[in-house]
């Protein structure tokens, strides 16, 4: 896969700063370590690094990547997320922590994002519906978190809860999920370098539709690990039982590992429509990677697991 200009999206509103920076790639001194962003290229995003070790293929637009959303939330459509999820107030946000760690109780997420390094990356995003997309996003690495929250020995896995507000998240009315939407990861695959909380996306805070104020993103699992809105994160030790495997435990497992040698029952996962260029029926079909190409990060999470058996 060639990689491409992975800035071309980016409402670059300094061009001189735009500029020495390619010269500095150019000259092999940044190349692929992270460096500081000027102002003008962080737009209203706190200072951050962007670290170019995960360049990829062409970047989706930041049009597709804000108007073709899973979000149960705000509807079951693509389009709802983007249209109808404007009655959510991101700011003020704190998060709960709890369960076994050392620190407890309410944090201010404003507070909590100035203790961490924060940095762009761009990461593949596979859905489990067999559509994808690359996203440059902006966060900060889970592990920080995990450390700042110093877990006790038997913590085993970390769980987490989107916002429960039906004022807020109109389609908690309805009962298409046992609200609020859980997800959970094994503390080794919370704590690997790859598993970031996003903040923002495309160079800006990220969009309601997206998951503000603060969402996770593991980019070798199915989209649907990367659990938005973020209110409350504990430390368990027992696997917890996350949204779709509540649902459909035949079709969603706790792994979900992006795997196109597992099928889903109803469809295959063996290749994928990537989504650049618009939305449509003949976005390019590409061959799906096993942990969605990542393996070299995360192969050895897995060693001597059948991931048959653990999908
Ligand atoms: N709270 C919550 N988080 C969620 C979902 C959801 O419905 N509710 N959908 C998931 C699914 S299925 C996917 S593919 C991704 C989509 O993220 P995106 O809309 O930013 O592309 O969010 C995931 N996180
Ligand atoms: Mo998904």
């Amino acid at each position: 896969m060639k990689f491409k200009n992975t800035h071309k999206d980016y409402q670059v509103t300094d061009e001189s700063i735009y500029r020495s920076r390619r010269k500095l790639i150019k000259a092999g001194l940044i190349g692929s370590a992270a460096f500081l962003t000027s102002h003008a290229l962080a737009l209203k995003l706190p200072k951050h690094t962007i670290n170019g070790q995960f360049k990829i293929e062409e970047m989706t637009s930041e049009k597709d990547a804000t108007t073709y959303n899973n979000f149960y939330e705000f509807g079951l459509s693509k389009s709802e997320p983007a249209e109808e999820s404007g009655s959510l107030i991101t700011d003020p946000w704190s998060i709960d922590i709890s369960g076994l760690c050392e620190k407890q109780g309410k944090i201010d997420l404003d507070k909590l994002v100035m203790r961490f390094p924060l940095e762009e990356r761009i990461y593949r995003m596979r859905c489990v519906e067999a559509w994808s997309m690359v996203i440059p996003w902006m966060g900060f690495r889970l592990a920080d978190l995990i450390k700042y929250c110093q877990p006790l020995s038997n913590a085993k896995y970390v769980y987490f809860e989107t916002l429960y507000d039906p004022k807020q998240m109109p389609n908690q009315n309805g009962r298409s999920i046992p609200w609020p939407y859980r997800e959970g990861l094994r503390m080794d695959e919370a704590m690997n370098e790859l598993t970031l909380m996003v903040i923002g996306m495309y160079g800006k805070k990220i969009p309601n539709q997206n998951g503000a104020p603060l969402r996770l993103i593991v980019p070798w699992k199915y989209g649907f690990k990367g659990i938005k809105s973020i209110v409350k994160i504990k430390f368990v030790d027992k696997q917890p039982l996350n949204s779709w495997q509540a649902i459909a435990p035949d079709e969603y497992g706790f792994y979900a590992n992006v795997n196109p040698e597992v099928d889903h029952p109803r469809w295959s996962q063996a290749t994928e429509r990537r989504i650049t260029g618009g939305f449509s029926l003949f976005n390019s079909r590409i061959k799906t990677q096993l942990f969605n190409g990542y393996s070299e990060y995360v192969a050895d999470l897995y060693k001597g697991m059948d991931l048959r058996k653990f999908y």
